[in-house]
């Protein structure tokens, strides 16, 4: 499109919308108005991919997820359709920034981390590909909260970020379906015997989807994330006339995660988890039917993706419908369901794979409670001559009282895959062992990725820039291409280029920490950079302690030749997480120590930005030079920031865990800080049950140093969570091994100053991380899961031929 078109576009979207003209319009309108006028840029090719799917009749993939993190939409959709530059220049000439517009568009934080992450990057990639995959999740009012920090502690604020509407979303009423809860269900004979389900009480409330175009890059393929909001039926308005009556059901889509501390939270959770899945799985039935085909050959039409535990109930959903609205025989009913369904596991946290009390499920799921105890059933009695009992008893989905949610996903898949090497390894050998001697064949890697085009071509146009005018552009579509970077490792000039668009990003970030904190970095520092939740396996307090240690260093030494370091961190923690609010607020008082410590003359800065989000790690990403990766090994199941800050340039100090080691074989070890304990020797440890958090302390006089700071008033303002953490390391022995690990990370912190001070060295390292980086682009992720576990193809490949 011409810039002139562009212009007109906008200037009529602002007269039908505000009556205004371009020079009198604020960001806000300027934003909806471009937002509007992108939107019908691919509104027809929207439609046109709902038709050629449906003429075609191919094999979609529907991604079940109570998670999606898309960020802001607006530059990566001007991207996507090619008009990126269009929409830049052509601000630029209003005298206008297209990034200031953009930033008025409020993130769409619908999950916490990085599994909705994975999530979103997930869809561009699917659309990008031009495959047939759409996600289905719940819109929530409100976001993940918003976090402030207060004298240091972590408050949290609702995100509203519907308030003033979302200008992407399309609300679908006539696709709106009836969910049922709660009740008693009885099973009747009819006349030919077979027992049906007859409903007594209960009631029903509407799901609403509200749909948003997941637009591919450049391709025109507009795939489609539906998510559905709680509404009364209009039969039921009567029911629900008191405040009290309402508020409970709109309870349902109003938050993320509500708090499952209280019976009430986890109630509303697991009608959340029911909520979404029986409206997602109802509407994908009511579109097979309308392709004409009988439901056994649903399989080669429609694949659903369980993105971790929360949307398993997908499996007895689907069966209900077929057993109970379609009549198919349970032998027929099992098997489209298992050929259909595939999950994903992401954690080997056992707290993290979700258990319910019957109880509860009876009371909220009656109708498909019973479906699970007949799953569980048949489970038992299909397997019990070629397992020993004890095994099937381990693996059932009932046990002790509680469904358990990866059983049900498991036995109900005929695909289970971890998310990095090493994860997908720890399931079949230990966490998920005895599912794995029972369906070898069902268990399978894919390894994360992430969409490049918003971690790249998006967050860092400096470097962008000098990737184009290096190596051309064809890295731009084809990730893999990075690799022709390798050929510039000793290119003075090259890598100075590289040097430039990396101290450009961190200027922006300097100036951004300025602003925000008040804190003053100097850009020429090392930026090191941790991003993700606060968890105690992911180890902040191991980076820490570090800094705590070059404190000491530049206390005893305050010539010491140490590079000067900002250390930055973003993370938030789970409100009902007590130990990791402690790490926040020390965090927080060791920052407010080093950064007001004159004698230290600013070799070290400690920077914890708030209310980290996916617009924040746009900002922080390009501006990093080391990034830290240092969960204990076996832990953390991928990660994808790790893969973020690579592309990015970033040096990573790492532990052999998750994607770490992927990546660590894709650049070699001259390319990457590793240390510390590998997953074996923390298995044996567990084997042993002999780790001694104590026996180190003891013996290494700086560890003690460092650990006595939380408690010794070193760190003012910690009284309760210093000795929090003191005891944590002491008196509970340390349950992520920090102190077994401090000295080997001490020592690649050192490994990497010494490096950074050889800066054409540095620069080759970092070229080195950036060249590798493409083979972890989600587009050949999210490829493998097309290929091995969905069985779908690009639409228009096989349109257009
Ligand atoms: O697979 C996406 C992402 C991984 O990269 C992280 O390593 C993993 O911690 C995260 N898992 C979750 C699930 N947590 N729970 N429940 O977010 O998934």
């Amino acid at each position: 499109m011409e810039k002139a078109t562009l212009q007109e576009l906008l200037e009529s979207r602002l007269k039908d919308i505000f009556s205004i003209e371009i020079a009198e319009a604020s960001p806000q309108e300027l934003f909806l108005a471009l937002a509007n006028v992108v939107k019908s840029c691919y509104a027809n090719d929207w439609s046109q991919t709902r038709k050629n799917l449906l003429v075609e009749q191919q094999k979609q993939a529907y991604y079940f997820s109570i998670e999606f993190l898309p960020g802001k939409l607006l530059k990566s959709n001007l991207l996507n359709l090619g008009l990126l530059d269009t929409a830049e220049e052509l601000f630029e000439e209003l005298s206008f920034s297209l990034d200031e517009v953009a930033e008025v568009e409020k993130d769409m934080a619908l999950g916490n981390g990085g599994l909705g992450r994975l999530a979103s990057c997930f869809m561009d990639s699917l659309a990008s590909l031009g495959l047939p995959g759409n996600g289905n999740g719940i819109r929530y009012n409100y976001g993940l909260f918003k976090q402030k920090f207060v004298d240091g502690h972590q408050v949290e604020l609702p995100d509203d970020w519907l308030r003033a509407g979302n200008v992407w979303e399309v609300r679908k009423e006539s696709k709106a379906v009836d969910i049922q809860y709660g009740g008693e269900v009885y099973l009747i004979e009819d006349e030919n015997g077979r027992l049906r389900p007859e409903r007594h009480g209960g009631y029903v409330w509407r799901a609403v989807p509200y749909d948003t175009g997941m637009v591919g890059y450049q391709n025109d393929m507009i795939n489609t994330l539906r998510l559905w909001s709680v509404e009364v039926p209009a039969a039921e308005e009567a029911n629900y006339a008191t405040i009290e009556s309402r508020r409970s059901l709109e309870d349902l889509t109003a938050v993320l995660y509500p708090d499952d501390s209280n019976e009430r939270g986890k109630k509303t959770r697991l009608m959340q988890e029911y909520f979404f899945v029986s409206a997602g799985i109802q509407s994908i039935v009511r579109y097979y039917l309308k392709l004409n085909h009988p439901l056994t050959m649903m399989s080669e039409k429609i694949a659903i993706h369980i993105n971790d535990t929360h949307p398993a109930l997908c499996v007895s959903e689907l069966m209900r419908l077929l057993l109970d609205d379609h009549d198919l025989p349970w032998e027929q009913a099992w098997a489209i369901t298992v050929k259909v369904m595939s999950y994903t596991n992401h954690t080997i946290m056992a707290e993290a794979l979700e258990k319910w009390p019957i109880d509860l499920f009876k009371e909220v799921i009656p109708r498909n409670y019973q479906i699970i105890e007949e799953i569980d059933r048949r489970y038992l009695e299909e397997y019990a001559e070629v397992h020993e009992a004890a095994l099937l008893n381990r693996t059932r989905i009932i046990i002790n009282g509680q469904v358990h949610m990866a059983h049900l996903a498991i036995i109900g898949s005929h695909s289970v895959n971890g998310v990095a090497k090493l994860h997908s390894d720890l399931l079949k050998s230990v966490v998920l062992h005895d599912f794995y001697l029972i369906f070898p064949e069902r268990f399978n890697n894919k390894t994360n990725g992430i969409a490049q085009r918003r971690w790249m071509q998006l967050a860092n146009q400096p470097l962008s820039k000098v990737l184009d005018t290096t190596i051309g552009k064809s890295w731009r579509h084809n990730p893999q291409d990075l690799q022709l970077l390798k050929n510039y490792q000793e290119d003075p000039t090259v890598l100075q280029r590289l040097a430039d668009a990396k101290l450009t990003n961190k200027q922006a970030l300097a100036e951004y920490i300025q602003q925000t904190t008040g804190i003053e970095v100097d850009p020429t520092a090392i930026f090191d950079v941790q991003i993700k939740r606060l968890h105690a396996y992911k180890r902040q307090l191991l980076n820490v302690m570090h800094i705590l240690k070059l404190y000491f260093d530049l206390k005893d030494e305050p010539q010491a030749p140490i590079h000067p370091r900002v250390f930055i961190f973003g993370a938030k923690a789970a409100p009902s997480y007590h130990y990791a609010k402690a790490i926040i607020k020390v965090i927080n008082e060791v920052a407010n120590l080093i950064n007001h410590d004159p004698t230290i003359n600013d070799k070290l800065k400690v920077v914890f930005l708030e209310n980290y989000n996916v617009t924040l790690a746009e900002r922080i990403i390009p501006a990093a030079d080391v990034s830290e990766q240092i969960s204990l090994a076996s832990k953390e199941a991928s990660g994808t920031s790790n893969m973020k800050l690579m592309l990015n340039g970033a040096v990573t100090i790492a532990t052999l865990d998750g994607a770490n080691i992927e990546i660590r074989d894709a650049i070699g070890d001259e390319n990457i800080a590793i240390f510390g304990l590998t997953e074996e020797e923390v298995y044996a440890y567990y084997a042993q049950q002999n780790y001694s958090a104590y026996a180190f302390y003891e013996e290494d006089p700086v560890l003690q140093r460092v650990v006595n700071a939380f408690i010794d008033g070193t760190i003012p303002n910690i009284e309760r969570e210093g000795r929090e953490v003191f005891d944590s390391l002491l008196k509970y022995n340390d349950e992520y091994f920090l102190l077994k690990d401090f000295k080997s990370y001490c020592d690649a912190q050192y490994r990497v100053d010494l490096a950074y001070k050889d800066q054409q060295r540095w620069q080759a390292i970092s070229l080195m991380n950036i060249a590798n980086a493409g083979k972890f682009s989600a587009d050949y992720t999210v490829q493998n899961y097309a290929d091995d576990i969905w069985q779908i193809e690009p639409l228009y490949a096989h349109v257009k031929e």
